[in-house]
């Protein structure tokens, strides 16, 4: 059994996404972020950068693993699945995972907090990280023309980066003229462990702007940085 301990977040369904889809059985554990759950001492024992996604394996003397790209590989190979064993098809693998990890991931969560969160609005922080989003979208849109999957078939790399993506307009990142990343985003969302993955551990509203629910996690997001 997987013990998964998550929020809904991207990181987060990176993990829950490649559960589904390796039919791995695994038990949710609801980390309340805004509550700071996640820099408790018992918590921290499992993931000593106090954030979510972590796993224990219990199959496997109750190993933990933290960082969500690491987690994609351990499940990857546990399974043997959605990571290829040979030297070349895994390092083209391993190279889309560490640009998500090392490029969207941060750089989509900086623009996350300059453009919505931070309550002044810095525009040269917010051009900044919304052009680096820009610039590394087109990376994957002029990858996803010459491939279907980022790496030679669906793997891992998909799945650490589709619920970055898929967010865009949470971060205010325009995908105009971005055809492959866009039937690459449609391809995604049409799989049935991507659509059960960012259900865990809880169905969000979709977040835009006027709702309710994006003000109090905006609300709950700007109390958390000033923590
Ligand atoms: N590099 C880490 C990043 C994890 C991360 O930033 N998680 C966020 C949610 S997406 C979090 O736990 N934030 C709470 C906090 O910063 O206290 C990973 O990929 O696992």
């Amino acid at each position: 059994m997987i013990e998964l301990y998550t929020a809904a977040t991207p990181n987060g369904h990176k993990v829950s996404i490649a559960l589904e889809e390796l039919g791995l059985p695994y038990r949710v554990h609801a980390i309340d972020l805004m509550k700071g759950e996640q820099k408790r001492p018992d918590y921290l024992k499992l993931n000593p950068n106090g954030r979510i996604p972590t796993i224990v394996d219990t199959d496997n003397d109750d190993f933990a693993v933290f960082e969500s790209g690491a987690i994609l590989i351990y499940l990857a190979e546990k399974t043997g699945r959605l990571l290829p064993k040979d030297a070349k098809g895994r390092s083209r693998v391993l190279q889309w995972l560490m640009f998500q990890m090392s490029g969207i991931g941060p750089m989509m969560g900086q623009a996350n907090v300059f453009f919505r969160y931070f309550p002044e609005k810095i525009q040269p922080a917010i051009d900044r990280y919304q052009n680096e989003c820009r610039r590394l979208f087109e990376v994957l849109d002029r990858r996803l023309g010459e491939s279907e999957w980022l790496a030679d078939d669906y793997s891992i790399a998909d799945i650490a980066t589709w619920p970055w993506v898929r967010t865009y307009k949470w971060s205010g990142v325009k995908v105009d003229g971005l055809e492959n990343l866009k039937r690459w985003r449609d391809a995604m969302a049409a799989r049935p462990a991507c659509q059960k993955g960012i259900e865990v551990p809880v169905k969000l509203p979709p977040l835009d702007e006027a709702s309710d629910a994006a003000r109090a996690f905006v609300k709950g997001a700007q109390s958390m940085l000033q923590k």
